[in-house]
C-alpha cells in the first residue's frame, strides 16, 4: 500500500510543481472570504469515516446535494443541521453530514447558488499529502546539498561551519568551534533549535511506533531510499545525529544554533554569517533525553549511542533540580527565542521544566524498564494534566508513550489515571468542537494555531482508540477537515494539497528559488500576529496567504510533524 501510494504521489508531486508555477513569493488575495460557501476537506474523505462539510451563508438551511463528478448525478440529498453564528465572519454556519456516501469517486456539494470545491471519497485520499509532508524534512536538511527533481528544490551544501560557541562555559570557551553541522532548518529561516527538533522527532517516532505499516523504504525518494531501512527512520536519524552534536561533554544540551542576524531571502549557502551555538538549558536537555530514549528503543542495539546520550542527559538533569537556562540579552537578534517570553510565549510551563522531565522520565522508563525512571515519572505524572503537546509543554507525549507502550510493566499502577486524564481532555475538546462554528477543538488562537488544531485532533484519535467512541473520531476528523479546507477561507493550509491550497508560504528557499513545493503546513490564524501584513485581532480571519506574514503563513518542522501525526493516525483508523 505504501508503494502504491508513493507511485501515485511521485507523479502528482511533479504535476503539482508544473501546474502551479511561479507561486513561491508574492501576495495572496484578501484575507477574509466572507461570502456564502460550502467548505469541504479538499483532500477528501476516507470512505469508512465521518464526512461533514459546512454550509456558511446569511442563512444556512435547506438541502445540500452530493453530486458525482463522473455522471453529474446527485447521489444524495442531505438536510443541513442546525446552524451557529460565526462571530468572525458574521455568517451562519451549518453542518452538512454526508457520511452515508461511501462509494469511492469524485464529488462536489451544492445548494442554491453555492458549490463546493471538488473532493474525493477514497481510501487513498491522504496518501499524497502524507508523503509530501514527510518529504519536506529532506528538503529542510542543513549542512548538505539538496537536489530534488520531484519539487525542484536545489541548493548547495550550506552552513558548513556550524557552529561557534558564543558565550563559553567551562567545557567550551567562547569562540570554540564545535561540529554541529546537519539537522534541519527549523522553518522558513535557517535557525536550528533543540526545542523543535526534539518535539518533531518525538511526534514522528511516536507515529512510527503506533503505526509502523505506514512507512517503508523507498517511500520518500530521499538520498537513503533503497538502503533497506525505513525512509522515515533515515530522516529522523539525520535529525538525531545533529542533536547528538548539541550535547556537551557533561550531558547538558545547547539549546539552539543560528546566526546573530536574520538571513535575507537567500539560499542557505549564501547565508555566510557566523553561526553561533547558544547556551545550555534544562528543558532542552530533558526533551533531548526523551527523544534519545525513544530512538534507543526503536533502533535497538544499533541505537546504543542514543541510549547513552539519553542517560547522560538525564544524569545532568539530576544535578540541576530547577529549570536552568543560559540566556543572555541579544541571544535572539537573528533567531527565535523558544523560551518564556510573555505575552507571545507566556505559558506557565515555560517557567519550569517539570513537563519536559515528565516526558523524559516516561520515555526512559518505557525504553529501559528501570525503577528510578519509573519513580521519577510517578512523582511527576500526578502534577500534569493531559495537555497540548508542543515545545512549550511536551508532557502529554510521555503520558501517551506510557499508556500505549506494549509490554510495559506498570508496577506503580499509573495507567488508569493517565487514561482518565486523556479522556477528560478529550471530553473538553469535544465540548469545544461542538460549540465552535468551524468545529475547532483548540482553546485559543496562538502562533502556529494550525499545529495546535492537529495536536488536539491527535488527542481525540487517541481517545477514540481507548473507547471506540464515534464522537471522538468525528471530532478528530473535523480537525483535519478544517486544516484542509473546511474553514472560513475555503483554503487548504497545506501547500499543493486540495483544490485551493495556500500558495505564498513564508519560506526563504522557496522564495529565493521562486518555486512552489507541496507538503508545507502554514502556521494559521493568529490574532496577535506581529508581522506587518496579517490582519490583527480578527479571530479566525487573522490569517493571510502572503509570504511576508511570518506569524501566520510560515511553516516550521514541528507544524508538519503534528499534521503528519494526525493524518497518519486517521489513515490507520478503521
Ligand atoms: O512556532 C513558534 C511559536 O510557537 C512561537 O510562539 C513563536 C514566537 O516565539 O515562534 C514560532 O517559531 C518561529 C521562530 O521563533 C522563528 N523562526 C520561525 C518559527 C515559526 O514561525
Ligand atoms: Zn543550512
Amino acid at each position: 500500500m505504501t508503494r502504491r501510494g508513493f507511485a501515485r504521489t511521485a507523479g502528482l508531486l511533479a504535476a503539482g510543481a508544473t501546474l502551479l508555477p511561479g507561486l513561491g513569493g508574492g501576495f495572496g488575495r484578501a484575507a477574509a472570504a466572507v461570502r456564502p460557501m460550502i467548505a469541504v476537506n479538499q483532500a477528501g474523505y476516507l470512505p469508512r469515516h465521518p464526512k461533514q462539510a459546512f454550509l456558511a451563508g446569511p442563512a444556512a438551511a435547506g438541502d445540500v446535494s452530493v453530486v458525482e463528478e463522473a455522471s453529474g448525478r446527485t447521489v444524495a440529498s442531505v438536510p443541513v443541521g442546525g446552524s451557529r453564528r460565526d462571530p468572525d465572519t458574521g455568517l451562519q454556519v451549518a453542518t452538512v453530514d454526508f457520511s452515508a456516501v461511501r462509494r469511492p469517486g469524485r464529488y462536489w456539494l451544492q445548494a442554491d447558488g453555492v458549490q463546493s470545491h471538488g473532493f474525493v471519497v477514497d481510501d487513498l485520499a491522504f496518501d499524497l499529502a502524507f508523503v509530501a509532508m514527510l518529504r519536506t524534512y529532506w528538503l529542510q536538511r542543513c549542512g548538505t546539498a539538496v537536489r530534488d527533481p520531484a519539487t525542484g528544490v536545489a541548493h548547495a551544501a550550506c552552513h558548513q561551519d556550524d557552529g561557534v560557541i558564543l558565550h563559553g562555559d567551562r567545557f567550551n570557551p567562547a569562540g570554540t568551534r564545535i561540529d554541529a553541522r546537519g539537522g534541519w532548518h527549523d522553518a522558513g529561516d535557517f535557525g536550528k533549535y533543540v526545542a523543535t527538533a526534539t518535539t518533531t522527532i518525538g511526534r514522528l517516532l511516536s507515529l512510527y511506533e503506533m503505526q509502523p505499516a505506514l512507512f517503508g523504504d523507498g517511500q520518500l525518494s530521499i538520498p537513503e531510499s533503497g538502503n533497506g531501512a525505513v525512509d522515515l527512520l533515515d530522516e529522523m536519524a539525520w535529525g538525531l545525529d545533529w542533536l547528538l552534536r548539541m550535547q556537551r561533554a557533561d550531558g547538558a544540551v545547547y539549546r539552539k544554533l543560528s546566526g546573530a542576524q536574520w538571513p535575507g531571502d537567500v539560499l542557505p549557502e549564501s547565508d555566510r554569517q557566523t553561526r553561533y551555538v547558544y547556551g545550555v538549558a534544562s528543558p532542552e536537555t530533558a526533551k533531548f533525553a526523551a527523544v534519545m530514549a525513544m530512538a534507543a528503543r526503536i533502533w535497538g542495539p544499533a541505537g546504543a549511542v542514543y541510549l547513552d546520550a539519553a542517560r547522560r542527559a538525564w544524569a545532568w538533569l539530576e544535578t540541576v533540580p530547577e529549570q536552568q537556562v543560559d540566556w543572555r540579552a541579544g541571544d535572539d537578534a537573528g533567531s527565535g527565542m523558544y523560551l518564556y517570553n510573555p505575552p507571545l510565549d507566556g505559558e506557565e510551563t515555560l517557567r519550569h521544566d517539570r513537563d519536559d522531565r515528565t516526558w523524559a522520565a516516561a520515555e526512559l522508563y518505557v525504553t529501559t524498564g528501570e525503577a528510578p525512571f519509573q519513580r521519577a515519572f510517578a512523582a511527576l505524572m500526578p502534577r500534569t494534566d493531559f495537555t497540548l503537546f508542543e515545545w512549550k509543554d511536551p508532557s502529554s507525549l510521555g503520558l501517551t508513550s506510557y499508556l500505549f507502550a506494549p509490554r510495559l510493566d506498570d508496577r506503580a499502577g499509573l495507567r488508569p489515571a493517565i487514561r482518565q486524564k486523556l479522556l477528560a481532555r478529550a471530553d473538553q475538546l469535544l465540548r469545544r468542537a461542538a460549540s465552535a462554528p468551524w468545529g475547532l477543538a483548540i482553546e485559543r488562537l496562538k502562533w502556529g494555531s494550525n499545529k495546535m488544531v492537529a495536536e488536539e485532533g491527535i488527542a481525540l484519535v487517541l481517545a477514540h482508540r481507548l473507547t471506540g467512541r464515534a464522537d471522538y473520531l468525528a471530532a478528530a476528523v473535523g480537525q483535519l477537515d478544517y486544516l484542509l479546507g473546511r474553514n472560513p477561507f475555503e483554503r487548504s493550509f497545506v501547500t499543493g494539497v486540495g483544490a485551493d491550497p495556500v500558495r505564498h508560504i513564508h519560506h526563504r528557499v522557496l522564495q529565493a528559488q521562486g518555486i512552489y513545493v507541496p507538503g508545507y503546513l502554514a502556521g494559521g490564524p493568529f490574532p496577535g500576529a506581529t508581522d506587518p501584513v496579517a490582519p490583527k485581532g480578527r479571530g479566525l480571519l487573522s490569517w493571510v496567504d502572503d509570504a511576508r506574514s511570518y506569524a501566520t503563513n510560515e511553516n516550521a518542522i514541528d507544524y508538519n510533524a503534528s499534521m503528519i501525526g494526525l493524518v497518519g493516525l486517521l489513515m490507520s483508523t478503521p
